[in-house]
């Protein structure tokens, strides 16, 4: 039988397990991610591993995400981030250099290769064809220590694109919207995507990187974009050929399931408030009033992407962005920012009235340009979750730069295909002189890393204690959620309390602030609590804050219709029990205050039992069910993944 590219990778890397869907399977891994907002966390938690330096071949860490600095707690975050990297033997991207995605794809992702980041959105760089995880901080740190990394072996699926997108008004983020259509946002759990067919070849690495970025927003593992002549001439541009892997496919390759999409038939789409995968085609909400459009942040800040807003822009005199919005732009690296001031790109969209930020994550995760109250945002970006832009009541629309480009000018949603022949884009001068790493700082040596001291500030607090499951866990039911709660309602975006990344007591106090302000109120008066949701609990961000914040308020256990895959990891690594719903009538007789015993339940786990006992009330009885690796119930047994290790973890990898 022939293999997929994907298989093949994995295979190349399995150090644990059998290569069998569903089955736990642990990974030696290339290259680890962290950016700021999960780097310290993650960092503290690696020092707490005692492993001096990173044993991963390149480990980097990236600070794209909150960079506002109000006040001391985020430069100091900044600052002990610099020194750890220095000190562990990690590259350290500097603010500025651009958002980590983007500079990933550009100076390090490597075919063949396996990434595991601290960030969701790490799949962007399944485009260079190496399989990039998205995870929690305490995985990636465990895998910067050198331990397999442990996932349930996904399904391959083959996405067989055919045709040709009709460019520049259809583009790649219109693919990614009609597979989150398709298939929706937990659609893609557990699961590769591979993409093949003529349509696949077409598209070029940063149109790939949009893809295998939002694959993220299906709840899926992992993007792969097999190598081929694009990929080769992109890695040319970086100066770094080398790099190159000629791999792919077999022939003859099998697939546990596969999607086709004609691109030649793709109109544009875009997703409604407030879900991703809430899509629709453009021509359902044109003529829709906005008051603000952002393009740009960890998807479709590439060069051609802000080239086509300046042309629209420059094509008639005069035309600038409609007096009712706000808009702003966002290049993805420095290096795209440097092409587009250089080729007159940036001139166009200023000149326009465009606002031009950073190359850093920006408004995607509520750092500034909050839409006004009431009003819709038209934004490039990945997520539209609630409040995820800073507003409470934030009614956010995702689309392509061709739609965000011919709407910023008719002051509301437009669709591009009305606006006639394309105007000529500015191309990029060579990029050559821009390619430099001038801005990532190089590990110490050995010898200097022992004596680098690690500075602190007053808001950085160590991750908290865990303790081991006693024999009976008994508490009140604190919240009961419906479907889709991101980890966003957890420990929200935005500059406030992205803050406190570093000190979970004091982000703890944010846990469900909008969707059950109680919530905190209960925990703190009863002492413990559990959390019941609905489908897909936990969707979205790799945040670990999100279980972490609950555990810091003495949640024991969560239990849900479903999980998405990360935020389930968390919890389990946490020492938190993620435990689902046998029926929905059990999920629908849960109310808060009830008072629910599972009375054997480190018995059961001990036993590998298929179903955990719940009393509630003293009253009646209901099983939950898992799906815990037999090594997650240790761990779980254990008070977490930390504690596993320093129990029994000392064989690294
Ligand atoms: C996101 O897009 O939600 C984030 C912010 O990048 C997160 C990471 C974080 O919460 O720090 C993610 O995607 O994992």
């Amino acid at each position: 039988m022939g293999e997929n590219l994907a298989r093949q990778i994995l295979k190349e890397h399995l150090v644990d397990g059998e290569l069998k869907p569903g089955e736990p399977i642990g990974l030696r891994i290339d290259q680890t991610l962290l950016q700021d907002a999960t780097g310290t966390m993650a960092c503290m938690q690696y020092e707490q591993l005692g492993v001096p330096r990173v044993q991963v071949d390149r480990a980097v860490q990236y600070v794209d995400h909150n960079v506002i600095q109000l006040d001391n707690k985020n430069p100091d975050d900044h600052r002990m981030l610099q020194a750890m990297a220095r000190k562990f033997g990690i590259d350290y991207s500097r603010p500025g250099n651009g958002i980590c995605h983007y500079v990933h794809i550009e100076r390090y992702a490597k075919p063949g290769g396996i990434l595991v980041g601290a960030d969701s959105h790490t799949t962007t760089s399944g485009a260079l064809g190496m399989i990039a995880i998205g995870a929690g901080g305490l995985d990636v740190a465990v895998a910067m220590a050198g331990y397999p990394y442990e996932i349930s072996c996904p399904e391959v699926v083959e996405v067989h694109l055919d045709g040709e997108l009709s460019r520049p008004w259809v583009q790649a983020k219109d693919i990614i919207l009609e597979l989150l259509r398709q298939l929706s946002a937990s659609g893609g759990k557990n699961k590769i995507f591979e993409f093949t067919g003529p349509g696949t070849a077409n598209l070029s690495v940063p149109e790939r990187g949009t893809i295998a970025n939002m694959i993220a927003e299906l709840g899926a593992t992992s993007a792969v974009f097999p190598p081929d002549d694009q990929t080769r001439e992109w890695l040319k541009i970086q100066q770094r050929e080398d790099d190159f892997e000629d791999i792919g496919p077999d022939d003859d390759a099998e697939y546990d399931d596969r999607v086709a999409i004609d691109l030649g038939e793709l109109g544009p789409l875009i997703a409604k408030p407030r879900n991703p995968d809430n899509v629709v085609p453009i021509e359902e909400v044109a003529g829709t009033d906005i008051a603000q459009v952002c393009m740009g942040s960890s998807v479709n800040s590439g060069y051609y992407d802000l080239a086509l807003p300046g042309a629209i822009l420059a094509d008639r005199d005069g035309q600038v962005v409609h007096h009712s919005i706000q808009a702003t732009a966002t290049p993805g690296s420095r290096q795209i920012l440097a092409a587009i001031a250089a080729s007159g790109v940036y001139r166009q969209l200023v000149e326009g009235g465009v606002r031009m930020l950073e190359p850093v994550c920006g408004p995607c995760v509520g750092m500034g340009q909050a839409p006004p109250s009431g009003a819709n945002s038209l934004r490039t970006m990945n997520r539209n979750f609630p409040g995820r832009s800073g507003s409470e009541d934030d009614c956010v629309y995702l689309c392509s730069p061709a739609v965000a480009a011919v709407s910023l000018i008719e002051g509301k949603i437009a669709d591009p295909r009305e606006y006639g022949d394309p105007p000529e884009m500015l191309e990029p001068a060579e990029l050559k002189p821009y390619v430099d790493d001038l801005h990532i700082f190089k590990p110490a040596g050995e010898d200097e890393a022992e004596k680098i001291e690690i500075p602190r500030g007053p808001n950085i607090k160590t991750p908290p204690e865990h303790q081991p499951l006693p024999d009976e866990l008994e508490a009140k039911v604190a919240t009961v959620q419906p479907d889709d709660i991101s980890t966003g309602d957890l420990a929200p975006d935005g500059a406030e309390v992205m803050a406190y990344r570093s000190n979970i007591p004091a982000i703890a106090e944010f846990t469900f602030r909008h969707r059950d302000p109680e919530f905190r109120k209960r925990l703190k008066e009863w002492g413990s609590g559990f959390i019941v949701g609905g489908d897909n609990y936990g969707q979205g961000s790799s945040r670990e804050h999100a279980a972490l914040a609950p555990l810091q308020l003495g949640v024991k256990a969560v239990f849900a219709k479903s999980f998405a895959r990360i935020h389930r990891r968390n919890l389990v690594a946490q020492g938190i029990l993620a435990l689902q719903f046998k029926s929905d009538e059990d999920y629908d007789n849960a109310e808060v205050g009830q008072c629910w015993k599972l009375p054997n339940v480190r018995q059961e786990l001990e036993d590998g039992a298929e179903d955990i006992t719940v009393v509630v009330d003293d009253d009646r009885e209901f099983k939950v069910t898992h799906d815990f690796a037999p090594k997650e119930r240790e761990i779980l047994v254990e008070g977490g993944l930390l504690h596993w290790l320093q129990e029994h973890g000392k064989q690294a990898a």
